[in-house]
């Protein structure tokens, strides 16, 4: 088999080029061809500088992860790299696309540095609950100072070359047509020069003369590293950078990565790097499927989905046609679109033009004949059936043939609505979750008559918007919502018998959610929907907003709120529960924190496996990635599905009937079989 790495001589300089589609991954073969070419230019007299550079659309893009968890196949990359570094011959990285990971720590161990304005480079091994193995939290540091490194190497997000440039990490910036020339230009004129090792740079002395900068960054961090193990890690990597020597500092970070490597977390966290690219991908909709083009996008309601979905399409530069009933509800749609964008401006997240850009790309309207030429429309309105195939029977007669009719409805029949048209291959569901501009995740609802186009269609459509989609079936609450209805169900059951509620909440937070149920409802209102009726008392929320308990925005809902709005848990609010457990005739007793875990997220398993069966997911993976990007689920436990197989199927069938509780069949059968939904 020919070796993705090639070389070419140009005069006295010899360009090391890998052709490792799709990314250019450090696969076994190109860590191999890498190291002989590196030998053939140190060996070779006539050779005197030598250019590393990729076929493709990238750089290298970091190892190859599906090798890792299988035993390791050498030549491993540290050693070609000290070799490379070694060399008295200057090494120039030419880089574009995104030099991430094992690419980025080539390029580190280069000794120079030189990118096209497009590309970007990162260490993004903590998103897969590692860190860079390949001596990058050792080379950085050293090159761009603790103080810059950190944020690479902790938060994993990749920088521009212009940023990169900022912080010395590039040493130039070269045209974006010209990147070989211009890097066998910058070598050749670095010829005779003494080379510069990062892995010999002082600029970590920032972490020196400022230890305490490791724990300012900590701190600074607390929220988004909450839980995850990878973080950490990567901090005392960066600080041993400044407290060891560079050989003492590698073995360090070898340590480390291996730790990490063997952990549960890393499993995780590599299963949903590969589970979210295998939800963009339908079974049975061939990948060459021909895509309807969307240049013109409708939007029915500008409340706030219908607000939140438009701006995806804004940002991404898709013209928008916004259409309400009134032009009060019109103008306040778009002044709220028009206010989100400027606090966004204001976070620095945006430039003012780039608000004005969008903005500019929207079309308020009142008629729905503005939107007969949108390619795709997509209905936000209110949730009632009726209104839907009202909403979809006037669609049907003003919107042009071949356009794609979505609705956002959370739970409702999205067969039901395409029988309300003339065009059901055409209706699919849209599931945004609120604030639609935000959540990344989109459940794509298949229809029984949706066509393959359509589909693919919107599966491309999610990514062009910054989405993470899944397809599911259609069935009350597809994915999610269907799962949550189980978790609420056994929270509203565990206080009636006597669980602490502030005890569920604590559960789901130690479990990694970003919120439990009870602090949920007082943040969103414990009155939303409240009959206002203080006699009638058919529900805990009902007993509570009968004293006026309506949650944070009145200072009191289960909990109580100080001015910071800091929680405390109420003994009025214990005793009203027990007091309407009592009158429901429930009796109430002590239920452990392991009972309340159990039982909120047994069941989650239980209907997910339930979906599988029905196959209303196409795969265990989606339901994970469901749960991840649309309602906290912790990353570092790989979702729903995987972290019940890492806990044991068998444990959760146990559990669920030590609790009295329902288990499938498709559960128990997979608990007895394989021990895994795959
Ligand atoms: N290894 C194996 N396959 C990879 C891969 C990788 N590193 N990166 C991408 N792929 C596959 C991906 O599964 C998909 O396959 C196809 O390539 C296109 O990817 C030693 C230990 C580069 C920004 O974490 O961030 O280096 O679905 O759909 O949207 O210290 O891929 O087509 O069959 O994502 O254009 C560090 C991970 C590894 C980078 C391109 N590197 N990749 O995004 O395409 S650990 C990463 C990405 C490491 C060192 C450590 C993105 C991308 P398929 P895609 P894209």
């Amino acid at each position: 088999m020919t070796s993705p790495i090639r070389t070419e001589r140009h005069d006295n300089v010899l360009v090391v080029i890998s052709d490792n589609p799709p990314v250019n991954a450090l696969g076994q073969a190109v860590r191999a061809g890498l190291k002989d070419a590196i030998e053939e230019a140190m060996s070779d007299d006539g050779i005197e500088a030598v250019v590393i550079r990729c076929d493709g659309r990238t750089f290298f893009a970091g190892a190859d992860i599906t090798e890792f968890g299988k035993p390791p196949v050498g030549p491993n990359l540290p050693e070609t790299l000290d070799t490379m570094e070694a060399s008295d011959k200057p090494v120039v990285a030419a880089i574009h696309g995104t030099a991430l990971g094992g690419g980025c720590e080539v390029a580190l161990a280069c000794h120079y540095r030189v990118a096209v304005p497009s590309a970007k480079l990162g260490l993004p091994e903590v998103k897969l609950g590692l860190i860079p193995g390949a001596a990058g939290t050792q080379r950085l540091p050293r090159l761009v100072g603790a103080e810059a490194a950190l944020p690479l190497v902790v938060g994993g997000n990749p920088i521009s070359a212009k940023k990169a440039q900022g912080i010395g990490l590039v040493d130039e910036i070269v045209g974006e047509d010209s990147l070989e020339a211009d890097a066998i230009a910058f070598a050749k004129s670095k010829i005779g020069q003494p080379v510069p090792r990062a892995s010999e740079g002082t600029a970590n002395e920032d972490g020196v003369r400022d230890p305490d900068l490791f724990d300012r960054f900590r701190a600074s961090q607390a929220r988004k590293i909450r839980g995850f193990d990878a973080p950490n890690a990567a901090i005392e990597a960066v600080k041993a950078a400044g407290t060891m020597s560079y050989a003492e500092g590698v073995k360090k970070e070898r340590e480390l990565f291996t730790e990490l490597m063997s952990g549960t977390q890393s499993a995780a966290m590599r299963h949903y790097f590969f589970a979210e690219r295998a939800a963009n991908k339908i079974d049975d909709v061939p990948k060459d499927t021909p895509l309807i083009p969307i240049e013109k996008v409708g939007v029915i309601g500008a409340g706030t989905m219908g607000g939140g979905i438009s701006m995806n399409f804004l940002s991404a530069g898709i013209p928008v046609t916004i259409l309400e009933m009134s032009q009060d509800a019109l103008d306040r749609g778009t002044g709220t679109m028009r206010k989100n964008y400027e606090n966004t401006a204001k976070k620095g997240r945006m430039t003012a033009d780039q608000v004005e850009q969008a903005m500019g790309l929207l079309t308020p309207t009142l008629s729905y004949d503005d939107l007969a030429d949108c390619d795709l429309v997509i209905e936000a309105v209110y949730e009632s059936m009726d209104v839907k195939k009202e909403v979809f029977g006037k669609l049907d007669e003003v919107v042009k043939q071949g356009a794609i009719l979505a609705s956002n409805t959370s739970y409702l029949d999205v067969n039901e609505i395409a029988a309300a048209t003339q065009r059901p291959g055409y209706v699919v569901g849209m599931h945004f979750f609120s604030p639609a501009n935000i959540m990344k995740l989109l459940e794509v609802v298949r229809g029984e008559k949706t066509r393959g186009d359509v589909l693919a269609t919107v599966m491309k459509l999610s990514k062009t918007i910054g989405k993470v989609a899944a397809v599911s079936g259609v069935c009350p609450g597809f994915i999610g919502n269907r799962m949550l209805s189980k978790r609420q169900g056994q929270a509203n059951a565990l206080i009636m018998e006597g669980a602490n509620y502030w005890e569920v909440d604590e559960v789901l937070l130690d479990f990694g959610f970003p919120m439990g149920p009870f602090q949920m409802g007082d943040l969103a209102g414990i009155d939303i929907g409240w009959h206002r009726d203080p006699s009638k008392v058919t529900t805990v929320r009902e007993a509570l907003c009968a004293v006026g308990r309506f949650g944070q925005k009145a200072g009191k809902g289960f909990y109580d709120y100080d001015e910071a709005r800091q929680r405390t848990p109420s003994d009025e609010v214990k005793q009203i529960i027990a007091d309407f457990a009592a009158k429901e005739g429930k009796e109430q007793r002590e239920i452990s924190k392991n009972e309340i875990r159990e039982r909120l997220l047994y069941p989650m398993v239980n209907e997910g496996a339930k979906i599988l069966e029905e196959g209303m997911a196409q795969r265990a993976s989606d339901i994970d990635v469901v749960w991840i990007n649309g309602y906290g689920w912790p990353l570092y436990t790989g979702g729903p599905m995987f972290w019940a197989q890492t806990i044991g199927l068998d444990t959760i069938v146990e559990g669920l009937e030590k609790h009295g509780l329902p288990v499938s069949n498709y559960l128990r059968e997979r608990a007895a079989g394989s021990g895994n939904f795959d």
